[in-house]
């Protein structure tokens, strides 16, 4: 018997230089750094990881990304991980984005990466929970060990296990 496999689309979002790629890079260490798309098959399903750089000196980029990610996923099985560096000016650029970024992206579940963990002055997951009222992973994407918590997070928010 043949089982269908699960098509899920994730968005990798953020500012310059916070982990985006790096993130991707702990999934699947051959993904091209520069690469917009970067896939990863299970047995279960295949995962399609999209960087995109928000900046918020060119917000009219983030309607042709927004367009072709809606179209390439299907409701509900489309992630949006907003990727923060964990400092607080960060954080309050991703609060100033986040109304824009929910009429972007319909149907879509939202996440925020608290990357760069490891460095000090870095925010807590409660803190930042608590300024964007979404679920936050807490993670230093430099360092491969971390590459369950994030296997786990993703998981954790399809609500099944991702056979990563
Ligand atoms: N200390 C620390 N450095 C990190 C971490 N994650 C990424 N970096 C470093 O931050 C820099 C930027 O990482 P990238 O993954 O290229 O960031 P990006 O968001 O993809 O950057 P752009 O594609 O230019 O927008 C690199 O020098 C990484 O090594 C982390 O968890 N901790
Ligand atoms: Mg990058």
């Amino acid at each position: 018997m043949t089982k269908s496999t699960k098509d899920i689309a994730v968005a990798i979002i953020g500012e310059p230089q916070v982990g985006k790629t790096e993130l991707i890079q702990l999934l699947n260490d051959k993904a091209e750094v520069n690469g917009l798309t970067t896939k990863l098959r299970s047995n279960e399903s295949v995962f399609a990881f999209w960087e995109f750089q928000t900046s918020s000196s060119a917000p009219e980029k983030l309607e042709i990304f927004s367009r072709s990610f809606l179209k390439n996923s299907k409701p509900f099985h489309r992630y949006l991980f907003v990727v923060t560096d964990s400092t607080l000016d960060d954080v309050n650029r991703i609060k100033y984005s986040l109304r824009f970024l929910r009429e972007s992206f319909p149907d879509t579940r939202f996440a925020i990466i608290a990357n760069k963990q490891d460095l000090d002055e870095s925010l807590s997951k409660s803190r930042i929970e608590k300024m964007t009222n979404l679920p936050t992973l807490e993670i230093s994407a430099i360092n491969p060990e971390n590459r369950s918590r994030l296997v786990n997070f993703l998981s954790y928010l399809a609500n099944f296990d991702t056979g990563l």
